[in-house]
């Protein structure tokens, strides 16, 4: 596959727990499904509603991205509640789909825009009507889910041209733009050029 990825996740300072969870999931023939999920409020409760909705991504990442969304808001009933962001990618094609819910971070600095937004609302309490985005990428494009841990500050400071890989790139973002007061994670999706 031309694609490489790469994600970091640390607590908030004094926790011993995240209460963001990622997911990053290949799935056969030319499917990738890649979702950022930060759980309400902090600790283990927080990570419990986030690993919920982790869990339900795992469990059938084909599965269409709004599809995905409102099986998470079923599970997520009775906890905390969670804000999600999910890109699901066709390797072959060169096409992804979005869909967000609540305050996930996205950037995607790519050859022609890719602005994607999410409808305001809480997984488990308050789905809002989903908004399903397509969009075609390109070699060389590169995506960013960053939970409100990180400062988007990176964004223009980051030089996408770089040829860090994914991994690299994840930690560096979180290693600089961490804010220390939330928990803060970072997946990244490199399409090779
Ligand atoms: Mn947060």
């Amino acid at each position: 596959m031309d694609v490489k990825w790469g994600a970091s996740n640390r607590p908030k300072h004094g926790q011993e727990i995240s209460g963001d969870a990622y997911v990053i999931e290949p799935f056969s023939p030319h499917g990738l499904t890649v979702s950022l999920i930060d759980g309400l409020g902090g600790g283990a409760a927080a990570a419990h509603a986030a690993q919920s909705a982790a869990a339900v991504i795992r469990s059938a990442p084909a599965q269409n991205p709004a599809e995905l969304i409102r099986r998470s808001h079923l599970a997520l009933r009775g906890t905390r509640g969670a804000v999600m962001a999910l890109f699901s990618y066709n390797l072959e094609h060169r096409s992804v789909t979005f869909v967000g819910v609540g305050n996930i971070g996205v950037q995607v600095y790519s050859a022609v825009p890719i602005k994607p937004i999410s409808k305001n609302g809480i997984v488990g309490y308050r789905l809002p009507s989903l908004l399903k985005l397509a969009y075609s990428y390109q070699p060389g494009d590169t995506f960013v889910l960053y939970s409100d841990g990180i400062s988007s500050d990176f964004i223009n400071e980051f030089n996408p041209e770089s040829a860090e890989d994914a991994q690299s790139l994840a930690e560096s973002i979180l290693r600089r733009y961490a804010k220390g007061h939330d928990d803060a994670s970072v997946v990244v999706v490199r399409i090779n050029a």
